[in-house]
């Protein structure tokens, strides 16, 4: 009998009546844990919970605040290796990429522990005579977290570190794709010692969860990564209320290859960006655009090297690319490859489902390239969100950028070329949040703001210092002496 992994509601770990399971997308036939199915009422509860808690965790003096996240960092770190294999068995992504997201989350928490200390108000000089002005950072209160499946403990990691060490309460709601790493994180919390209501759990469908989280009275903020059409729904349900909301949706990322690039690089940090973590990740490269120059020996060269890839179950040594989380997703990027095929694009490199041997129990398509791909074809416009990459042909480097910015989304860009001018022209032309020279697109740090403009963002930026932003408001104070 798989383990059952309970909500943690007011401090309390608690059943729903209803289960639901998490299966291994690389073996379908392995339950890596049943989740209670929280309902509307268990979200209720959550919302009234932190809302209690609010006034004395907010009162907390803020480095004790960054104790909690610390001690939470230490326990994460002594079930490191557990918890990347649970992440593998859950998502699907390599042992190696599982263990680099493990690690980045116990920085994410030491970092913003570290802002406990820091928390930066304002202090600029007054025009009048002996009048001290300064703005200190007040918590807004009860945060929802809605998070992903493709980084099941890093994106939750960097929403709820930052509104924590911030003095606010949260709800918050794991994927259900891939929700045991989340619960991890709220295991290292609740071990921590951290008060009651302070930190909410609540696992379950997400159309439900969703609606009674928005229409929760004590809810001042919400933080969001997935979907446009779910991100679009919240902004609207959110706005009624005047509840601050963070969006992180799509991506159609470019990657530019320049003639002077040099070849290697290139060819890697494509390879890395369009297919490691099976290309879900919203920073994915999902348009190389190359300048005619180099074009033929990129394509060579980038189809030789994705040939090698290695897909097979990410537990396993050697693996380079894990499966698709879900049968859901799986079929989504079959379509897109149909309909490349049909639209008139080259497929140079995979294309197909695996389902021979090993294959057979889990989720895995090749790594695919379409070549020839030209601006208006649905797989150059629409966010695929799996290893598929298409490769366009630019004329020149004005061309290139044209085509990397024809695009309603804006999240992440890279560049590849040893022209520093080029370079730097490009970081103030594109139309995105992140620009990547010389490095994939995806691969994000935390200790920078993160996230994109036009239809891929909305609202503050997360991490770095801009997190603050997002999780706080200015009080300002005029005094006379
Ligand atoms: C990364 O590229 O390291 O969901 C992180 C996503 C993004 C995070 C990308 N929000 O893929």
């Amino acid at each position: 009998m798989p383990e059952l992994f309970r909500n943690y509601i007011n401090g309390e770990w608690v059943e729903s009546g209803a289960v639901f399971e998490n299966r291994n997308p690389a073996r379908t036939d392995e339950v890596v844990g049943l989740f209670a199915r929280g309902a509307a009422g268990d979200m209720v509860c959550a919302a009234a919970a932190a809302e209690a808690a609010f006034p004395s965790w907010a009162a907390m003096n803020p480095p004790a605040r960054g104790a909690y996240l610390y001690r939470a960092a230490d326990i994460l770190e002594k079930r490191f290796e557990q918890i990347a294999a649970e992440m593998t068995r859950e998502e699907g992504k390599t042992l190696p990429e599982s263990k680099g997201e493990v690690r980045r989350s116990i920085n994410i928490f030491r970092y913003f522990a570290g802002e406990g200390s820091r928390l930066a108000g304002l202090q600029t000089p007054s025009e009048r005579e002996r009048v001290h002005t300064f703005s200190i950072r007040k918590p807004l209160g009860v945060a929802g977290l809605i998070t992903p499946w493709n980084f099941p403990i890093a994106i939750p990691a960097w929403k709820i570190a930052p509104a924590l060490v911030c003095g606010n309460t949260v709800v918050l709601k794991p994927a259900s794709a891939a929700p045991l790493c989340a619960w991890r994180m709220v295991e290292a919390l609740v071990e921590a010692g951290i008060p009651k209501g302070v930190v909410n759990f609540v696992a379950g469908p997400g159309g439900e969860l969703g609606s009674a989280l928005l229409s929760a009275p004590p809810l001042k903020a919400v933080s969001f990564t997935g979907s446009c059409a779910i991100g679009n729904w919240l902004h609207q349900e959110a706005s009624k209320r005047r509840i601050r909301i963070q969006l992180e949706m799509g991506g159609k990322n470019p990657a530019i290859i320049l003639s002077d690039a040099d070849l290697n690089t290139a060819v890697e940090t494509t390879v890395n960006g369009a297919f490691f973590a099976t290309g879900q990740r919203c920073t994915a490269t999902s348009r190389a655009i190359v300048e005619e120059g180099i074009y033929d020996r990129f394509v060579e060269a980038l189809v030789e090297r994705t040939r090698r890839l290695k897909v097979g179950d990410g537990l396993q040594p050697g693996i380079d690319v894990g499966p698709a989380i879900d049968e859901a997703q799986l079929e989504t990027v079959l379509r897109y490859i149909e309909t490349g095929k049909r639209e008139g694009a080259r497929l140079a490199q995979g294309g197909r489902r695996l389902t021979e041997g090993s294959y057979a129990g889990g989720y895995f398509v090749e790594p695919t390239i379409f070549t020839d791909v030209t601006e208006e074809m649905t797989i150059a416009r629409e966010e695929i969100f799996g290893p598929v990459l298409s490769v366009m042909r630019a004329r020149d480097y004005e061309d290139a950028v044209r085509m990397a910015n024809d695009t309603p989304f804006g999240l992440s860009a890279s560049i590849q070329t040893s022209n520093i001018s080029r370079a730097f022209d490009y970081i103030y032309r594109a139309e995105t949040g992140l620009v990547m020279v010389n490095l994939p697109s995806a691969g994000i740090e935390y200790q920078v703001p993160f996230g994109g403009t036009k239809d891929s963002s909305f609202g503050p930026k997360e991490q770095g210092p801009a997190a603050l932003e997002f999780y706080t408001d200015y009080k300002t104070v005029y005094l006379k002496y």
